[in-house]
């Protein structure tokens, strides 16, 4: 038994190639057969910020989850099917749409700050195509304060109203589990917490208690603080086992396993050079066995690299990222711009 390895699918195929590589078995079905990859990288950790990797085709890794039940294991997570969460059946990538309704947002400063203003953003986001709308009352950006509780509800809890009962499927953006609790009344379908249930000490079992999906995502510190020269061992390995931990932890509380999205939280108490890491390495995170969620839409990264220093103005950047997430077979990307990201995931699909 090798406990500790990791798995990254490397030479993902995608539509009629995959198909083809998967029926000459030359490549192993990803995430429920969206993708195939023909080769892998085994890694273990190997000392502090030290890896031994070994590389291995389909083949390879075949013989040698054979012999090894742990690698076995990871590698059944990385290839099972992924159920259905509310209505969302991971045959083609999702894209969510970004409502902010806080009047200090970065990206677009306080523009949908008023319940009218953004329950029109969102049915023109979901006019463009969005699967998902993300309605969020608290700015998590890095250096943000804390909103508190009635604010957050005053801000986001009409608006979730209105876009349910247009029969949008809506997720809520919160930490906190009184937020959770009345955005479920009012139709939310998903919740999307950027600390993992980690926040509020009530979360978890409110969540269970919903029994609605729940996105998972990885963060380190508080909003407040969490730029403030963030370390890692390995951020790719230790953001999967924070995950993973995490993801146990909900299970515990009694969330149910199926109904949990993971995130590797771009941006979260991570420096440019971590960014670019886990962007780089995103196939790593299907060996959770759960969908995995991006979001990587404007972030400051992005900006770093391209020299945009205007949020709106990344979209370039934006696209190139939501690009690399679909093509690691990333079932959700979280964007801004829903119409060019759409336009993009139609012409990659078309293209396959
Ligand atoms: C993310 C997020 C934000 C993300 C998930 C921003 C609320 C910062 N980023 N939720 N929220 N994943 N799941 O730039 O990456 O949009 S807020």
């Amino acid at each position: 038994m090798s406990e500790g390895l990791y798995l990254l699918p490397a030479g993902v195929l995608h539509g009629a190639q995959a198909q083809a590589a998967m029926e000459a078995g030359r490549a192993g079905a990803l995430a429920g057969a969206r993708a195939a990859f023909c080769v892998a990288q085994i890694i273990r950790r190997e000392g502090p910020g030290r890896r031994f990797s070994q590389w291995m085709t389909w083949a390879q890794l075949q013989e040698a989850a054979r012999k090894d039940a742990w690698l076995a294991r990871r590698l059944e997570l990385v290839q099972r099917p992924r159920p259905a969460i509310a209505g969302m059946e991971w045959r083609k990538p999702l894209i969510m749409g970004i409502v902010n309704v806080t009047p200090d947002s970065f990206s677009d400063g306080g523009l949908h700050a008023d319940a009218q203003g953004a329950i029109a953003h969102g049915r023109a986001l979901a006019a463009a195509g969005a699967d998902i709308l993300d309605i969020g009352g608290e700015s998590t950006r890095p250096g943000a304060a804390e909103v508190p509780p009635e604010e957050e509800l005053a801000r986001v809890i009409p608006v979730i109203e209105a876009l349910a009962r247009e029969g949008y499927r809506v997720s809520v953006d919160t930490r906190k589990a009184a937020v959770m609790e009345a955005a479920a009344r009012a139709g939310a379908a998903i919740i999307n917490d950027v600390s993992a249930l980690s926040f509020d000490p009530g979360a978890p079992a409110v969540a269970a208690r919903l029994g609605l999906p729940v996105v998972l995502m990885h963060a380190r510190g508080e909003p407040r603080t969490m730029q403030d020269d963030p370390v890692y061992d390995d951020v790719v390995l230790d953001v999967f086992d924070a995950l993973q931990e995490q993801m146990q932890k909900a299970v515990a509380a009694g969330v149910a396993e199926e109904k949990i999205i993971a995130d590797p939280g771009i941006g979260f108490g991570k420096t440019c050079a971590h960014n670019l890491a886990l962007m780089g390495s995103l196939a790593l995170f299907h060996g959770l066995g759960a969908p995995i969620l991006l979001g990587a839409s404007r972030k400051r990264f992005i900006g770093a690299i391209t020299g945009v220093k205007d949020a709106a103005g990344r979209l370039a950047g934006s696209l190139a990222a939501a690009q690399t997430a679909l093509a690691a077979a990333v079932q959700i990307v979280r964007v801004h711009d829903v119409s060019e990201t759409v336009q993009m995931a139609r012409m990659v699909e078309a293209m396959h």
